[in-house]
Parts: structure tokens; C-alpha cells; sequence
């Protein structure tokens, strides 16, 4: 029986998922995960607020660039579109209630298929959102956040805002609109935006200037569309630098938040951080945590990771316990994430083709995080790693150094104190031993 409705039941040998501690040999439980559990000042579950990735994990069927589906899940069967929407959703609740994930996030088209007709697809998508609206209520579960998928349908293969025919965008506006109105419906806390044909594939016949533009006045016309009609919450934009264009406007977090100031954004977008595309970018993910960090605009993330070796989005779930504790110092430090949370935009492998590997992956990244966020918490209480890196700036702390901050010093003044001075002492950086620090705490 389906735990909510009573009706069919897609996870049937999957139990509620229980927090059962490190004693536990269950592969099944959460052995770090324990939602009530405090920790610096919150709880497990608001430091998170782990979201479940409708499209990886419902609509995904494990086909790559070079075979079909391989995930033959059980929700996909019916073929009148709105009975499979259904079952698909019966299935999402299931699995997500059973995990204790207290939210998730769509694309419209994840929620039910979309044909090529605007009225068409703002019914499809209505109908499948009171369906939707039930099932939240029933379950207690919430929508982190909604986003329209301006990337898939053929007419965006120019992008969308940044389509070089005004016809496109048009579409992609209405698209928007209707995703906006879900996403309201829904109580969703945030909106995302993520650029994925926003860019180009060759300047030979793109007028870059004119499309950013564009993407900017299409940005202020969806945010005040969503703002007259009661939505609250937070506009996130997800940086990526390529793939599937060969450049992205929304490269990465520096560049969108030039682009946010540039264009008068910056009261009402954040940003949405995603592992995998830092991974793309060249930066570590902990380089776009503290860059967005820096800037006030750490909004949410999108939890994966990538493949160090091939250089692609794999998006695969998340398993690197150094990495994701320096990430949690960062996330830490900053008070955590402003109205977004950790999103699992990840999917399992191609061959990984039983329900229960979906269960695994979820039980596993949410344990990571959780063991992340208790090893930051004790290197940040009890070890001298914000005083060693504090202590490296001392000598800006008082003396010529706090007055060269205020501002208090010329060009001349510092070549006269470095001409009085001699040589500056040798200071070492000790990143090793600050290696080390972390993984003697984890
Ligand atoms: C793709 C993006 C996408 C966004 C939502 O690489 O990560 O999944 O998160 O459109
Ligand atoms: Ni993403
Ligand atoms: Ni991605």
C-alpha cells in the first residue's frame, strides 16, 4: 500500500528510512542523518532542508548520448499522459515521505509531458499542480523550489531569453508564466532559473551584448510578474559554464553576480550553486561557496558530483566526505543558505537499475551531509582553524596595516614604510597542517 494514498505502492521492499546511528549496520538507516538533531544552533533538518530532484530521480531512465532507457521504473507505464503524471507523482511522494526528504523541486515538464500548445500545456500543468497540492498536504512534504525547462523542446535550441528570434522568447515567457503560477500554487519558497542554452555556440553569429540584454529584461519581467502575484520568495540563479552550450552567459558565480548588479538583480535573485558545474567552471565548489558567500548571494545549492576525469556533468550523488566538509566550514561560517537548501541534483548510474539504488544514493548523500556538517561544527569549535587564518592577517589588525584599510595611506607612505622596514619576515601558509586539522576531525 502506498503510504499516503493508500493506493499502489512503488517502493515495496523500502521500509520508512530511520536515523539508527553509527552502531547501525543497516545499509537502509541513517547512520549520521538525524533530522532533530541539533547542531550549532539548529537542527539537522534546517541546516539542510534536503530537496528530492523530480527529473533525475522520476523522469530520468538512465538513456545517455549513446542507448535508451535502462530504468524501467514502474511509475512510467500508463499512456494517457496525466494517468502517468500521476502515477509518477504517487511514486515521488512515496519515496520521498519514506526518506524523510522534507522537499523537492520540478521543471514543468517533469510533472506531467508537454505537448506544443501554450493553452494545452498551462491545463496539463494545472491539473497535475491540484494533484500536487493534495499530495503536500497530505504528507507535510514542500516545494523548495519550481523552474521551467527552457532547454529541452526543439524551438530552444538557441536558447530561450537569449534566442535570437523573438518568437522563441515569447514562448519561453509563457512557459515561465505558467511555471510561476505553479510554483505559487505550490507554496514553493524559491524559483530557479538555470541558463542551460542562455549562451552560444558561435560568435559568428551572435550579438552577445543584445542577448544578455535581452536575458535581463526577461529576468525583471518574470520577477515582477511573480512579485504583483504573491510570490514571496527568493529568485535563484543556477551558474553553469557550458553544456550544452559551448559558452554560458551564467558561467559562474562571479560572473552572475556581475551580471545581477549589472542589471539592478541583486535585491531579488541569489545564487543556486551546483558541485558538478563548479567542477565544469575549474573552481573547487568550496572557490563558489565563498565567491557568492563574499557577495551576499549564497541562495541554495544543487548537491552532486562530477567525474575528475572526463569532464562532464555526470551529476552523480555525492560520496566525498573531505570535500563536503570543507564545503560545510564555508556554509558554516556564512550562517548557511538564505531561503534555499541542499537540492540532489544527481542520478544514479546507467547500470544501477534497481529501485533500491535510488534509496541508497539518497540514504548516502544525506548521511554525508549530515556527517560534513558535524565534523565543520567541531573543527570550528574546538580547533584553531578560524584563528589561524585570522591570525595571517594580523598585520592589517593595527598599526600602518588597519590604517592602510581606512585608507590612511598613499603610494608614497607605503613605499616609505617598506623603504624603513627591510625585509618582511618569512610567515608559512601551514596548509598542511590545516590538511591535516580536517581530516583529524572527520
Ligand atoms: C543542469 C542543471 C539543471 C538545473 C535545473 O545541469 O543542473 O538540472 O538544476 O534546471
Ligand atoms: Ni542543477
Ligand atoms: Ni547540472
Amino acid at each position: 500500500m502506498n503510504v499516503l494514498t493508500g493506493e499502489k505502492e512503488f517502493f515495496k521492499d523500502i521500509k520508512q528510512i530511520q536515523f539508527e546511528g553509527l552502531e547501525s549496520d543497516n545499509p537502509l538507516a541513517f547512520r549520521w542523518y538525524n533530522p532533530d538533531q541539533i547542531v550549532a544552533g539548529k537542527t539537522m533538518a534546517e541546516h539542510f532542508k534536503f530537496a528530492c530532484a523530480y527529473w533525475h530521480s522520476f523522469n530520468g531512465d538512465g538513456g545517455d548520448p549513446f542507448g535508451g532507457a535502462t530504468h524501467i521504473f514502474p511509475w512510467d507505464k500508463q499512456s494517457d499522459p496525466l494517468a502517468r503524471a500521476k502515477d509518477k507523482m504517487d511514486a515521488a511522494f512515496e519515496f520521498i515521505t519514506k526518506l524523510q526528504i522534507p522537499y523537492y523541486c520540478f521543471h514543468d515538464v517533469d510533472l506531467v509531458d508537454f505537448t506544443n500548445d501554450v493553452v494545452e500545456n498551462e491545463n496539463r500543468l494545472q491539473q497535475i499542480v491540484a494533484y500536487a497540492k493534495q499530495k503536500q498536504q497530505d504528507s507535510g512534504v514542500k516545494l523548495l523550489w519550481g523552474t521551467a525547462n527552457l532547454f529541452s523542446n526543439p524551438r530552444y535550441m538557441n536558447g530561450a531569453a537569449t534566442n535570437p528570434d523573438f518568437h522563441v522568447l515569447a514562448h519561453g515567457a509563457a512557459q515561465v508564466k505558467a511555471a510561476l503560477d505553479a510554483t505559487i500554487a505550490l507554496g514553493g519558497e524559491n524559483y530557479v532559473f538555470w541558463g542551460g542554452r542562455e549562451g552560444y555556440m558561435s560568435l559568428l553569429n551572435t550579438n552577445m551584448k543584445r542577448e544578455q540584454e535581452h536575458l535581463a529584461k526577461f529576468l525583471h519581467l518574470a520577477k515582477d510578474y511573480a512579485r504583483k502575484n504573491g510570490f514571496k520568495g527568493t529568485f535563484f540563479i543556477e551558474p553553469k559554464p557550458c553544456e550544452p552550450s559551448k559558452h554560458q552567459y551564467d558561467y559562474d558565480a562571479a560572473t552572475v553576480t556581475g551580471f545581477l548588479r549589472q542589471y539592478d538583480l541583486l535585491c531579488d535573485f541569489k545564487l543556486n550553486l551546483e558541485v558538478n558545474h563548479a567542477t565544469l567552471a575549474g573552481h573547487t565548489f568550496q572557490h563558489e561557496l565563498q565567491v557568492a558567500v563574499d557577495a551576499g548571494l549564497l541562495g541554495s545549492m544543487d548537491a552532486n558530483r562530477g567525474d575528475y576525469q572526463n569532464g562532464w556533468d555526470t551529476d552523480q550523488f555525492p560520496n566525498d566526505i573531505n570535500e563536503l566538509t570543507e564545503c560545510m566550514l564555508i556554509i558554516l561560517e556564512a550562517g548557511g543558505f538564505q531561503g534555499g537548501g541542499v537540492n540532489f541534483d544527481a542520478k544514479i548510474r546507467r547500470n544501477s537499475t534497481d529501485l533500491a539504488d535510488l534509496v541508497h544514493a539518497h540514504v548516502g548523500g544525506m548521511d554525508l551531509f549530515a556527517r560534513a556538517l558535524v565534523t565543520a561544527d567541531r573543527i570550528l569549535t574546538n580547533s584553531d582553524y578560524q584563528k589561524i587564518r585570522k591570525n595571517r592577517y594580523s598585520s592589517f589588525d593595527d598599526g600602518e596595516g588597519a590604517s592602510f584599510e581606512k585608507g590612511g595611506h598613499t603610494l608614497e607612505t607605503l613605499r616609505d614604510f617598506a623603504a624603513a622596514n627591510g625585509e618582511p619576515e618569512v610567515r608559512s601558509g601551514q596548509q598542511e597542517f590545516l590538511e591535516n586539522l580536517i581530516n583529524r576531525y572527520i
